[in-house]
């Protein structure tokens, strides 16, 4: 079980650039007076927390972040251009280490929270300002200052986007095997799983969600039947619910209606979350099934993960729906 995401990623700031030893030159100017410039800063690296990202999933691909070099000075007194700086999002509640002392640097919770993680070096100052009434043509400039560097270790708590709901047997540990590389135990008994699981989903590059997979409910879970009910409070924090049925149900519309009352009876704001209803286990649905109408107005998903069918019309529209609420809750924090 993972409740903890983490990655080793290595940050380096950019260089500073040199400073510049440059005479002028100029007609009727035999002598010019020292006009080195002064070589531009490195770039800085940043960290800033993103509310759209809910993993890091990402350093798993990506591990070294490198900042621009500053620019060297030049003549006519011309300072080199500062170097690009990096911004490195990551997921809001990812606390970052040093790798090598395992002092905490930050604790990246707010959106929008930005820290300096790695100062770019100070350019080194041109032979311009070197001269003095001694030394009228100083030969020399200073060098740049190195950018710092570092090695993060980065963790993350992981909170659940979608939580799969469904009675014993409905296939919800298969689905999450399939959309992610958790490996739930799956059986053709119920109760198979005991204990949350939580998968990463990759949606694209660079975005990617949170599946929880928790035991199965029964009717009278709220009353404490089966496992009981307690494992809901995993899902309470999810963007979206998938509330999965199989096809092979003995009454598919019923068997939903009783899977939203035991989530009311738990916490009836969980029926106000967005939710899909699922049909799984379509590659052993008999040729004239027909798909129940279990939302008014709303699509019914049908799908097989062992037949991996009507997959990616599920995730497409999981992504959806948990960007557009990434932007709601955006939109609520800057109102
Ligand atoms: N034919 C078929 N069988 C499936 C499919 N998905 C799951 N199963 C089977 O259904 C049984 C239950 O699957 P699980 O994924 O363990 O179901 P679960 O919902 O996690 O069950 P609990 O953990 O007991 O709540 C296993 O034997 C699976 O192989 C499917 O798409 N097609
Ligand atoms: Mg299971």
């Amino acid at each position: 079980m993972k409740f903890v995401d983490s990655a080793k990623i290595s940050v380096k700031a950019g260089d500073g650039g040199r400073g510049c030893v440059s005479f002028r030159r100029e007609k009727f100017v035999p002598k010019g007076g020292p006009d080195g410039g002064d070589g531009g800063r490195g770039g800085h690296v940043y960290l800033r927390a993103n509310r759209q990202l809910s993993t890091l999933l990402d350093f798993k691909y990506r591990k070294s972040y490198i900042a621009g070099r500053g620019e060297h000075g030049m003549g006519a007194r011309k300072s080199g251009k500062n170097g690009n700086d990096v911004v490195i999002g990551v997921p809001c509640g990812t606390v970052v280490r040093n790798a090598e002392t395992g002092e905490v640097l930050c604790d990246m919770v707010e959106d929008g929270q930005e820290i300096m993680i790695a100062k770019g070096g100070r350019g080194g100052q041109g032979n311009q300002h070197f001269a003095t009434a001694t030394r009228q043509a100083p030969r020399f400039a200073q060098p740049g200052e190195k950018g710092e560097e570092v090695e993060l270790e980065m963790e993350l708590k992981l909170m659940a986007d979608v939580g799969l709901v469904g009675f014993p047997n409905a296939g919800k540990s298969t689905l999450i095997s399939v959309f992610s590389a958790a490996r739930p135990k799956i059986a053709d008994y119920p109760f198979t799983t005991l204990v949350p699981n939580l998968g990463i989903v990759r949606y694209d590059d660079y975005k990617s969600f949170v599946m929880a997979d928790i035991p199965g409910i029964i009717e009278g879970a709220a009353e404490g039947r089966g496992l009981g009910i307690q494992f809901l409070r995993h899902i309470q924090r999810t963007k979206t619910l998938l509330v999965m049925v199989p096809s092979d149900s003995a009454d598919i519309a019923a068997e939903y209606a009783t899977l939203l009352r035991e989530l009311e009876k738990f916490d009836p704001s969980l029926l106000s979350k967005p939710r899909l209803a699922v049909i799984t286990k379509m590659d052993i649905a008999p040729e004239e099934f027909e798909t129940p109408e279990l939302e008014p107005d709303a699509k019914v998903f049908t799908i097989s993960g062992v037949a991996g069918q009507g997959l990616k019309p599920l995730k497409d529209e999981l992504w959806r729906q948990i960007s557009a609420q990434n932007l709601s809750e955006a939109a609520d924090a800057s109102n």
